[in-house]
């Protein structure tokens, strides 16, 4: 991603899809399990109609942007429609995009990245060349196709392998541990290891995803909130999961507390039915699958969310979960943070049983450094990629 590509797109091209991309963008979290997609109609360098699609008001990108024109008194005969997604061919929750561009005259299209949905891949752009229109489709390594492929890398996993793509988040000291001693800490004195300029990025990592998921033994050492603390709007609250077995879980615990019908227990077969239906008077979810946090049990965890239309999940967690997802090669995107004190021996590893995090982040791919302000030093953010969400169609 940190590429310097040229566009095969002209500048008032990439202008226009740009603004797209920037509608797009803000309609996250109200798109899922859609994608989040945006269109700008425009005709001689003037914008005649725009818009994003929001799954709550069905309509897609293509047709918001068509009935602003239309309410704006505009005719967009001849004109081109930006789109940070291939038009759709198909009857879904509504009729095909694609039709509606050719019935409202559109003369040119100038498209992101293709569809990777299975129903859509390709047909929106044959349809589209068969009624003469001229499509431009952005260079798949471009900074504006990869733009557009990132906002939508959840949608584009999801719907080619049937489970959530799952985001691992981690911060670190400079030494590579998570925390430190268990025994030195306690969930009224939370220990930060990286500074507020990294866990306001944080927020917007947790704002972007659709479920956070932690393990029993993170609850009961630091009894987190796990929410979305950006103040953005939502179309649904963030999903609480909670990989708890035996359902140890504190009724008194924080997510307990705050649960209203958004946090899911998720515990094995034979955990205490007394406890399972404390939790559900308080308004907690609770699920029973087999296995534990092992691969069996993270599977049926990622079906039973993909069940739910969750097509992200960002995993934060301790030593022994992290490791889980690691090992069976569950984590399809890394974000470290790494802050500028050491913790010393005895701490938190980043995962048990992998000797360092250095060791996963030698197979990432895409990888970014950003370094976010924290005293007088910096916290950096390395990001990076374990599986390619994009792989159906750049195959
Ligand atoms: C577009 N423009 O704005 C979006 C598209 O269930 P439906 O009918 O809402 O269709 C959802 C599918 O349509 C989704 O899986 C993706 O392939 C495409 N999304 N297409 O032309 C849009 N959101
Ligand atoms: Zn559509």
């Amino acid at each position: 991603m940190a590429r310097e590509a040229q566009s095969n797109l002209a500048t008032t091209d990439e202008l226009h899809l740009r603004r797209a991309l920037h509608l797009a963008a803000a309609a996250t979290a109200l798109a899922s399990p859609n994608p989040t997609v945006g269109c700008v109609i425009a005709l001689d360098g003037q914008v005649l109609g725009e818009g994003a699609h929001l799954y709550d008001l069905f309509d897609h990108a293509e047709i918001v942007a068509l009935k602003q024109a239309a309410s704006l008194g505009h005719n967009v005969r001849g004109a081109t429609a930006y789109v940070t997604l291939e038009p759709c061919a198909h009857h879904g929750r509504t009729p095909p995009c694609a039709d509606a561009l050719i019935a409202a005259g559109i003369a040119r299209c100038v498209i992101a990245t293709v569809d990777p949905n299975p129903l859509v891949r390709g047909a929106g752009i044959a349809i589209l060349r068969a009624a003469a229109i001229t499509i431009d489709i952005a260079d798949s390594d471009s900074p504006i196709a990869q733009h557009a492929r990132t906002l939508n890398d959840a949608f584009a996993f999801s719907i080619q392998y049937g489970r959530p793509f799952v985001t691992l988040k981690a911060a670190l000291s400079a030494d590579g541990f998570l925390a430190p001693p268990s025994s030195t800490r306690t969930p009224a004195t939370p220990h930060w290891l990286t500074g507020p300029a990294s866990r306001a990025d944080v927020q917007l990592l947790r704002h972007n995803s659709d479920a956070i998921l932690t393990g029993i033994g993170t609850v009961l050492a630091d009894n987190p909130g796990l929410t979305d603390r950006t103040n953005l709007p939502r179309r649904r609250p963030l999903l609480r999961v909670i990989l708890d077995a035996d359902l140890r879980i504190s009724l008194d615990s924080s997510l307990v507390a705050s649960a209203i019908k958004d946090v899911l227990v998720i515990c094995h077969p034979f955990a205490p039915i007394d406890r399972e239906q404390r939790l559900q008077e308080r308004g907690v979810d609770v699920e029973r699958l087999n296995g534990e946090a092992c691969r069996p049990g993270l599977i049926q965890t990622l079906e039973t969310l993909h069940n739910r239309k969750i097509n992200s999940v960002l995993v934060e967690a301790g030593p022994n979960l992290i490791a889980n997802f690691v090992l069976w090669d569950l984590v399809d995107k890394l974000v470290l943070y790494t802050a500028p004190t050491s913790l010393g021996p005895g701490s938190l590893p980043f995962a048990a049983g992998i000797a360092s995090p250095l060791d996963i982040a030698t197979k990432l791919t895409h990888i970014t450094r950003t370094t976010f302000p924290h005293n007088d030093s910096h916290d950096t953010r390395l990001t990076g990629y374990l599986h390619n969400p994009w792989s159906s169609i750049d195959t």
